[in-house]
């Protein structure tokens, strides 16, 4: 009889105690891949292709496999470099809107197969897969599904043609962390020689279902970043700027249309979780361009990167272009390893460990005892047991008066939305004895499973970044709504056009153009025409160089529009 107290005591004790320590379900969870993968928080993307070679963001397709000659290359620095920096892992371009493979792939010839590299004889994603298991870090690979070299591209033949490729990728080169699947598709190329615009249907030309299964199949623990069709493991947060919203959830609906508000801040009640990765280069380009040298990102926007991404429960994928000699260009990982030891230097001291933490419901005081300066507060959600909060406080007591703080690096409102994997909020350096911490609203009673408090130094030693200059004064004007005419007074030495899209719209941002110029407004010259490759996603200046030509009138159409029937402009620049 006493044996069966005891066991329905110890039964009732065990019952009670699951109940307790066993979260309540609050909506989607992240799976243990997702889990993982989050926990990344940084991994560096690596572009290099033939456009490398052709100074381009996009090739076309029919760039000569020979121009593949780099002297140096050496896939270990890129991995050094990239370690240092902080990057867990590295993604790398595979094969490029241009098709050409960087591995000797069985069923094509437009690979580095047929290029003088090592005789043709090289392994470009051997060489980096080895090298990343050498340091220690995770390795993924990015194939365009948009191939503008391939003749069937558009046509069933090229699905098949595509999934052999993955199948070699997801087979021979070990395991793979992530699929990178890039929406772009600006449909001309060169297609075998048919030099023609293809067409396809995003929903339904690859039949991502069938490839989503052998990934699944070949690689377990791989997860699948697919822009625009069907929802993969993780989101593109909408812009290539590096930043994804304040308010950040990471859900999205399984079905459906996916808009850009979705992308940029997630979906509050969405029923999948699709956390979003914030995608941007080191410098303007994807590609390396020695025009871009001096203007890789300083440390205090790789800062603001990193506060906007990770601090906002996302990962950053930050991206460092190859230079034509097969080597990161030393500003580039100057500049990685010094963001990476700023990060350290931030993070450095935890000041609530000194501190006095009482909890009581929603709240949290942080009792510094004295005053105490700081300028960043962290704090993290468990987010295997789901995203939860919807709001918080911040409030500071400085000389015995109590204030509130803000998020500084956000414009409208005070930025205390959502936590997720990580919140971090910038606020001016103060003197506080106390910090209170109050969760005013949440989808389920909240998991907070860290809180900090930092003082970050100032950027005293900042390198400066000499930006994008803003032109002088050109005398211009639209002759038609996609005609923009430039004239001076007198006739000049031109070599550059440079021209900045419009900054906070699609509507009329130039894709294609033709530019002219003449001496007397009757006779004009072709100096250039082309695209601006990938500029919707990453509104840059872009630079059109030709040959130097005297000229008093520049004419420059646009021959495609990526919206709208006007053409915008935010600058231009002529030299
Ligand atoms: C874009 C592509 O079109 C760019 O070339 C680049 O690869 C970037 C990461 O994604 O959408």
């Amino acid at each position: 009889m006493k044996k069966i107290i005891v066991l329905i005591l110890v039964t009732l004790m065990i019952h009670a105690y699951g109940q307790e320590t066993k979260p309540t379900p609050c909506g989607p969870v992240p799976t243990e891949n997702q889990l993982r993968w989050q926990d990344m928080e940084m991994y560096a993307f690596i572009h290099y292709s033939l456009n490398t070679y052709t100074d381009q963001e996009w090739g076309f397709g029919n760039e000569d496999p020979k121009l593949f000659n780099p002297s140096d290359l050496d896939c270990r620095q890129w991995a050094r470099v990239c370690k240092q920096a902080g990057m867990r892992g590295i993604i790398f371009t595979a094969k490029h809107h241009c098709g050409f493979c960087m591995w000797p792939s069985a069923y094509t010839e437009y690979s580095v197969k047929n290029s003088p590299w090592k005789n043709g004889k090289g392994d470009v994603v051997r060489e980096l897969a080895d090298a990343c298991h050498e340091e220690g870090l995770e390795f993924a690979v990015y194939l365009s599904p948009w191939d503008r070299n391939h003749p069937e591209y558009g046509r069933p033949d090229y699905v098949e043609y595509f999934r052999n490729q993955l199948r070699e990728l997801l087979t021979n080169y070990g395991d793979i962390f992530e699929v990178w699947f890039d929406g772009a598709n600006g449909g001309d190329g060169w297609y075998g020689g048919a030099n023609e615009t293809r067409k396809i249907d995003r929903t339904t030309y690859y039949e991502w279902p069938e490839t989503y299964r052998m990934i699944r199949q070949l690689q377990p623990q791989c997860l699948i970043w697919n822009d625009g069709s069907d929802r993969g493991d993780l989101r593109w947060v909408g812009t290539e700027a590096g930043n994804v919203g304040e308010t950040n959830w990471s859900l999205l609906n399984h079905d459906g249309e996916v808009t850009w508000p979705m992308l940029h801040y997630g979906l509050e009640d969405g029923d999948s979780w699709v956390p979003g990765e914030t995608n941007t280069s080191i410098r303007p380009g994807w590609f390396y361009h020695e025009t871009e040298n001096a203007h890789v990102k300083s440390l205090s926007k790789l800062m603001d990167t990193y506060y906007k991404s990770v601090g906002r429960n996302s990962t950053l994928l930050l991206n460092f272009p190859i230079a034509p000699n097969g080597r990161i260009h030393p500003t580039d990982s100057l500049r990685g390893i010094a963001f990476k030891k700023m990060i350290d230097e931030v993070f450095k001291t935890d000041l609530t460990k000194k501190a006095k933490i009482k909890t009581q419901g929603n709240e949290t005081l942080i009792d510094f005892k004295e005053p105490t300066a700081c300028n960043r507060f962290l704090a993290e959600e468990d987010i295997a047991q789901g995203q939860r909060v919807k709001k918080f406080a911040l409030e500071a007591e400085v000389d015995d008066q109590w204030m509130p703080l803000k998020d500084e690096l956000v414009e409208n409102g005070d930025g205390l939305t959502t936590i997720g994997h990580r919140r971090i909020i910038c606020f001016p350096t103060i003197k506080a004895t106390k910090l209170r911490f109050t969760i005013t609203d949440s989808k389920c009673a909240p998991m907070i499973k860290r809180l900090g408090v930092y003082l970050a130094p100032e950027l005293t030693a900042d390198i400066p970044d000499s930006g994008e200059k803003k032109s002088s004064v050109l005398h211009y004007f639209f002759s038609t709504p996609t005609q923009m005419m430039i004239d001076w007074d007198t006739e000049q030495t031109l070599t550059t056009f440079r021209y900045l899209p419009p900054q906070d719209t699609k509507a009329g941002i130039v894709t294609h153009y033709t530019l002219w110029g003449s001496t007397d407004w009757a006779n004009w010259t072709k100096l250039a025409s082309g695209e601006f490759s990938n500029i919707v996603n990453n509104p840059i200046w872009q630079t059109i160089k030709f040959p130097a030509t005297k000229v008093r009138i520049l004419k420059f159409d646009a021959d495609h529009l990526a919206e709208g029937d006007r053409m915008g402009y935010g600058d231009i620049e002529i030299k």
